[in-house]
């Protein structure tokens, strides 16, 4: 397991849903931009110049990262330098590396915030209004850390090592991640999305994946249909808003081991790789008393399911990350997406 996180801005549009676990809080009002910034990033985060940023908590604490994410940036200014992410040693409080933009459009990484050390500048310009894929691979340590910065697959900063990544009383990790502007002042407004995050354990998805896209299908026709529909007698229409509408449709169960299941809408024509798959479900239960759901894959006779998820009176999201088809125990390809059906189980 090396795949962490997938965002591609596909399946919220209201702040509140995006902070329900996917990521965990915000600052400001960074927003879904919907078309805004082209047919090549049709649905992207938009980062303007106010403070204004989302946040989000990992799962564990990580000494090597791999982080990529399309860009496409404004017009230039002649402001200071603005923040696109961070990541944070939230144990200390600590911002380890920010990479920022700078007035003039070239990527500037630094030690801490972009008040502390600036470690290098990449020597040549975003093209404004140009989707770029900009990738960086860090190892947080005060003597032996690295980092890397890629642009469409070329190093534009380092790669070096041996270096200061990690800040003064701060740990040799980071365990969240700030996505937008965290200073204030005049920036030139950009636009992110395509975002994965990656570790370097595992066998695969352990360094650079090169430039990806983040597609998102959405629950197209029954399968199981062990939940019951809140209207009408169709499931996968309650579930298949590209902006979770909470109680105004939705499936529900008060039967242990009841399972809904859904084929989807397919993977692009054009799919190449397909790096991982992150199952998404934003659920709550109703009532007092424990309750937890898992996430269901079911490929040919082959069904995984996810961990089990506590459940609060509050919607939330549950993901899992998958790595390989279940019916094969190797990587995804496009047919065997396209034919696994996913869902949700009440497990407890
Ligand atoms: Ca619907
Ligand atoms: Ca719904």
């Amino acid at each position: 397991m090396a795949g962490l996180f997938a965002e591609g801005f596909g399946d919220w549009v209201t702040l509140a849903n995006g902070v329900n676990g996917k990521w965990n809080s915000a600052v400001g009002t960074p927003g879904v931009d919907l078309g805004g910034a082209g047919s090549d990033m049709p649905a992207a985060l938009k980062v303007d110049s106010a403070l204004n940023y989302l946040n989000k908590t990992l799962p564990a604490n990580y000494p090597t990262l791999i982080l990529g994410m399309a860009i496409k940036v404004g017009a230039p200014n002649s402001g200071g330098d603005t923040p696109i992410w961070q990541f944070i040693d939230d144990d200390t409080n600590k911002v380890q590396i920010t990479l920022a933009l700078t007035p003039a459009l070239r990527l500037a990484l630094y030690l801490g915030d972009i008040t502390g050390t600036l470690l290098a500048v990449s020597s040549s310009a975003l093209a404004q209004g140009a989707r770029a894929y900009v990738e960086a691979k860090l190892t947080f340590d005060p003597s032996a850390g690295a980092y890397e910065v890629r642009v469409n697959r070329t190093s534009v900063i380092g790669p070096a090592s041996g270096v200061a990544t990690a800040v003064a009383g701060a740990h040799s990790y980071v365990n969240s991640l700030r996505l937008g502007n965290t200073a204030t002042g005049t920036s030139p407004t950009y636009w992110v999305s395509d975002l994965y995050l990656c570790d370097n354990s595992g066998t695969a998805n352990n360094d650079f994946l090169g430039d990806v896209k983040v597609d998102t299908c959405f629950p197209s026709a029954d399968v199981d249909t062990g939940w019951t529909p809140d209207s009408g007698s169709a499931h996968f229409s309650r579930v298949d808003e590209s902006d979770p509408d909470g109680d105004a449709s939705y499936v529900s169960t008060a039967t242990l081991g009841a399972k809904d299941s859904y084929d989807h809408t397919p993977s692009p024509e054009n799919v190449g790789t397909i790096f991982f798959v992150q199952v998404s479900a934003v659920a709550r239960k109703d009532d007092a008393g424990a309750r937890a759901i898992q996430n269901v894959i079911e490929s040919g006779a082959f069904e995984h399911d996810g961990a089990q998820v506590q459940l609060d009176t509050s919607y939330a999201r549950n993901m899992d990350i998958s790595e390989t088809d279940p019916a094969t125990s190797a990587a995804w390809t496009k047919s065997g997406f396209d034919a696994a059906r996913f869902g949700v189980k009440l497990a407890a």
